[in-house]
């Protein structure tokens, strides 16, 4: 269920469309949107996460809050020369992810930061899948997919302790095929 779950999240019209080059403006500035409200989320999220976990963690933890602020700086960048307003309400599916991000401010730190670690490992691969090297969006596709990224993402799964922990694997998941289905509607 869970393996499903995964290929649900990183292989996604979307992502094809991304890479075939045949996405809609409209759709992809509405990710683009909804993305950068969700950053701003995770932010807050990790910045919080930082202070709890243990001496060990804390490296990557802070880097990663860094590079957050730096991809919100992106957004930025990236919005105003596709002409995308960034001042929008926020959508269903990045509501409910904001929700499910506000609880695991409360759950204990390993569930935490294994959901972390679960939300930037399926947008490595996810947008692994959109790699053609063609893409007009490739500036997009190489963001994701940089060596850099994967590092960090690494460094999380070292921390991460995703045994047992179907439940909020599969939570994260689910809120991921959500946000893909919202770009494309
Ligand atoms: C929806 N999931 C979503 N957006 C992102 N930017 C990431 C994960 C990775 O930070």
């Amino acid at each position: 269920m869970l393996d499903a779950l995964w290929t649900a999240a990183t292989r996604h019209p979307f992502l094809d469309a991304v890479r075939d080059g045949t996405i809609a403006d409209a759709d992809f500035n509405r990710w683009l949107a909804q993305d950068a409200l969700f950053v701003a989320d995770l932010l807050t999220f990790q910045a919080r996460l930082l202070a709890r976990v243990p001496r060990p963690a804390q490296g990557a933890l802070a880097g990663g809050c860094v590079a957050l602020v730096d991809e919100l700086d992106w957004f930025e960048v990236q919005a105003a020369e596709r002409g995308v307003d960034l001042a929008q309400p926020a959508l269903e599916a990045t509501l409910a992810y904001r929700e499910l991000l506000q609880r695991l401010d409360a759950a204990p730190v390993d569930v935490a930061l294994t959901a972390l670690w679960v939300i930037e490992r399926v947008y490595l691969l996810a947008w692994s899948s959109a790699v053609s090297g063609t893409s007009p969006l490739r500036e997009f596709v190489d963001h994701w997919t940089a060596p850099g990224f994967a590092t960090y993402v690494d460094a999380l799964g070292v921390l991460a302790t995703p045994d047992g922990k179907d439940d909020v694997v599969a939570e994260v998941l689910t809120r991921e095929v959500a946000f893909w289905d919202m770009a494309l509607t």
